[in-house]
């Protein structure tokens, strides 16, 4: 198994394994190799839905997204589909997939079914780099703060995406709900400190109010979305991505206008988060 960094700071890529027929030593090496680059891409795999299944199960276990519809293979796999016709995209903008969980999810394990010709890459952040590059002054003013995430303005019944033809593949409208977390979290694996605020789905900081909130989340967000802290993955058939959500941000684009895109997705349970 060879894991190579696929860009300066963000991503590895892993090769010489296939996902669905892991020896014991290889999966401790990927464990390994998780928890220090808390994003891994593979190509060329065989992984049909069983396979994905039986890798999830086999990495940690399993947790079902509430607004997602789950593909016709299993309910514990989630569909992240765009039709021909269809303009809005799932996950068009950086999020961390369920921050607004009170227990956020550990980790995705995104597997490419139906592919536009070109277009439709996932863009990557990692927050662990970002943070330890943040400026010492800015480290101590986030040093003891906590954060709300929420999922209501996206999914919630004036949510944005209820407002898109997205709306007609969500459901979970009653199933809306948030969280708080701390803002620099310790990460469980790594024990590296983690810049944990993301532009989906945190709203404000704990006891400060919106306005003041939006104008440091923005800096922090800035801060993040850098060549140096980011990377694009193109997909191709047999590409598959995991990625950590307690240390990366992700978007999928939605340059492909025409076509359209199909993707599998499971979702890994996690541990309540703490402060670093
Ligand atoms: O379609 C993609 O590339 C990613 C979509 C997304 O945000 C997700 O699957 O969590
Ligand atoms: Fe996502």
């Amino acid at each position: 198994m060879n894991v190579t960094p696929y860009s300066a700071g963000c991503g590895a890529l892993v090769s010489g394994i296939q996902l669905a027929t892991l020896s014991d030593n290889e999966m401790t090496s990927l464990r390994d190799a998780f928890a220090e680059h808390g994003l891994l891409f593979f190509r060329d795999q065989d992984l049909p839905p069983v396979e994905h299944l039986r890798f999830a199960e086999r990495f940690g276990s399993i947790v079902i997204n509430k607004f997602f519809k789950a593909t016709s293979d299993s309910s514990k796999i989630a569909e992240v589909r765009k039709e021909k016709t269809q303009q809005t995209n799932i996950g068009g903008g950086w999020h961390t997939d369920h921050s607004y969980d009170e227990i956020p999810a550990m980790g995705s394990i995104l597997v490419a079914r139906i592919l536009p010709k070109t277009g439709g890459d996932t863009e990557f952040a990692n927050l662990a780099a970002a943070y330890d590059a943040l400026p010492p002054a800015m480290k101590k003013q986030i040093a003891n703060l906590r954060a709300v995430h929420s999922n209501e303005h996206l999914y919630g019944e004036n949510g944005v995406y209820r407002h898109t033809d997205l709306a007609e593949q969500l459901g979970g409208m009653d199933r809306v709900g948030d969280a708080t977390h701390p803002v620099v979290i310790k990460h469980p694996e790594s024990g590296r400190n983690v810049l944990y605020v993301n532009p989906g789905h945190t709203i404000q900081f704990e006891g400060w109010d919106f306005a003041e909130s939006r104008v440091l989340l923005d800096e922090l967000y800035a801060h993040v979305n850098q060549p140096q802290f980011t990377c694009s993955f193109n997909w191709l058939p047999g590409s598959v991505t995991f990625w950590d959500n307690r240390c990366t941000w992700h978007q999928a684009k939605n340059d492909y206008q025409g076509e359209a895109r199909l993707m599998h997705r499971i979702t890994l349970a996690g541990t309540a988060l703490a402060a670093a």
